[in-house]
């Protein structure tokens, strides 16, 4: 028939799951076939992945799945698997906020410059990108004992296939790719002594993966042959593929874990200015740049529910709504607030020491951390038109965060700006589309966006006003 299925296999920070999506010439339908946790597991060497549980969570939701015309997987960024000389995996994927990468940059910059390695690579600095991770690893036995890394996404995919790849919308996380040439940085790479030869060869969005191999059949019952295609297998990349923007004057903020707040660009901004605002110029989907800032997101939240413990979230954001707004706020770009562990703590002493008041209640915390984001939210979307020479007249809100109403309104509120919000699955329909289109069913990323358009729920907050009072709030914190 004109509809095919596809099954989108998309690993976030804090949950994984199996999408399935129907899509047909004018129609696309998203359905959920099993969703998992993902929690990280502290072991005495440090912070590590369950990527067997990942693993074994991706073919329970293949097997829920039913019979695909494909298969696609992306997942959260910069992380990696080391495999050996026979192909086996060599330990635990280490995770990306574990500590070994403290005080790493200093060194790496010690032989390439900070504004060298911006100009080469676009990447913002953060201690996980993967450039760090391999120079905190250095002398470490299971990288001497490694022949080939795969990133997250691409190890699933072998282990599904059979075939190793790097697939490139991921590969320019790691800060070894050039996003003028989109292949890699071979100067920087050889100066830091990295060997580029562990990474298995570039594949592209739309790219042929391989076939699901006969035990990967036999354990999911599907029926030879699926094949896996590759997909922007950084989920930040499916995400913004799939905002559903009608031109180009739009800024977009993936919110889940994280909150990635941006532009989509035709070509990377690598000034010195740029550097110094921490922007990053990831690659997406045929030739864009994903010109973004990294922002802590709703992390902040979930360690604080962690800290809790059972907190019905819906009476909580009630609540939070009804708190006083912006009484205090904290810097949510801040990476004082990358490790996990007592958030409430942590953000209580962010205010004493910015002199203002402590929030006491969990409902106070809450909005705390809204007012907060919604704040970091303004200031990145402000950052990147003056950055870039790009203007916008609408914020669109995909991911996790669509599902909170009250970050949504205040985003508006805090930038301005109408904010759309929607899809609430971005990374999956973002991943589903890129496999339509490999099999020829959608056009280019415009067809794309306008099927989504056509197909996807969205929500509209128009800005309330009293834009000064965000304005104040920021005064606050940079005076600081
Ligand atoms: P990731 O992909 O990084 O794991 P998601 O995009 O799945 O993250 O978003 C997870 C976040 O979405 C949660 O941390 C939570 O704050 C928010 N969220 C999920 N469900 C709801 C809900 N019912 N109401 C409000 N917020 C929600
Ligand atoms: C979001 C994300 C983000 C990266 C971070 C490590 O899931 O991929 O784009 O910066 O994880």
């Amino acid at each position: 028939s004109a509809v095919k299925s596809y099954a989108a296999v998309d690993l976030g920070a804090s949950s994984g799951r199996v999408m399935v999506g129907r899509v047909g010439p004018d129609s696309l339908e998203l359905a959920e076939a099993h969703r998992f946790p993902n929690r990280p597991v502290r072991v005495p060497e440090g912070l590590r992945w369950d990527v067997l549980g990942l693993y074994a969570g991706v073919l329970d939701g293949l097997r829920a799945a039913g019979q695909v015309d494909s298969v696609g997987i992306d997942s959260w960024a910069v992380d990696y698997g080391l495999l050996d000389a026979d192909g086996a995996l060599l330990g635990n994927p280490v995770h990306y906020r574990d500590p070994r990468t403290e005080g790493v940059a200093e060194k790496v910059w010690a032989t390439v410059p900070a504004a060298e390695l911006y100009a080469a690579t676009g990447l913002q600095y953060a201690p996980f990108n993967t450039l760090y991770q391999l120079t905190a690893a250095r002398s470490t036995a299971q990288l001497a004992q490694a022949r080939r890394l795969l990133l997250m996404p691409d190890l699933l995919t072998y282990w599904l296939t059979g075939e190793q790849g790097t697939e490139l919308t991921n590969a320019s996380t790691t800060q070894l790719i050039d996003p003028g040439t989109r292949d890699w940085a071979y100067d920087v790479a050889s100066r830091l002594g990295i060997d580029l030869g562990l990474f298995a060869p570039l594949r592209r969005p739309g790219d042929p993966a391989g076939l699901l191999r006969d035990e990967v059949l036999e354990e999911t019952g599907l029926t030879w042959p699926v094949p896996v295609t590759a997909v922007g297998s950084h989920d930040t990349a499916s995400a913004v593929a799939a905002v559903p923007a009608s031109d180009e004057r739009f800024a977009y903020i993936c919110t889940g874990t994280w909150s990635l707040a941006g532009l989509e660009l035709d070509a990377p901004v690598l000034t010195e200015e740029s550097r110094a605002a921490n922007f990053t110029n990831e690659l997406g989907l045929d030739g864009t740049v994903r010109y973004l800032r990294n922002i802590m997101g709703l992390w902040l939240l979930q360690e604080c529910l962690r800290a809790w413990g059972e907190t019905d979230l819906g009476a909580l954001l009630l609540e939070a709504s009804k708190a006083p707004a912006l009484r205090s706020v904290v810097d949510a770009g801040d990476a004082a607030f990358l490790a996990p562990g007592r958030m409430p703590e942590r953000i209580a002493e962010a205010c004493r020491g910015t002199g203002q008041p402590v929030p006491e209640t969990p409902a106070e915390v809450t909005r705390c951390i809204l007012d907060s984001l919604a704040l970091a939210h303004r200031k990145a979307v402000q950052d990147a038109q003056r950055l870039a020479g790009h203007a916008v007249d609408v914020v669109h809100v995909v991911g996790g965060g669509t599902r909170n109403a009250l970050l949504c309104q205040l985003t508006a509120d805090a930038c301005g700006l109408p904010v759309v919000s929607g899809p609430t699955e971005a990374a999956a329909l973002g991943n589903v589309l890129v496999q339509a289109r490999a099999h020829g069913l959608v056009g280019d990323l415009p067809g794309m966006r306008r099927l989504l358009v056509n197909t996807q729920p969205l929500t509209r907050y128009e800005p309330r006003g009293g834009t000064e009072r965000w304005r104040a709030a920021q005064a606050r914190l940079a005076g600081t």
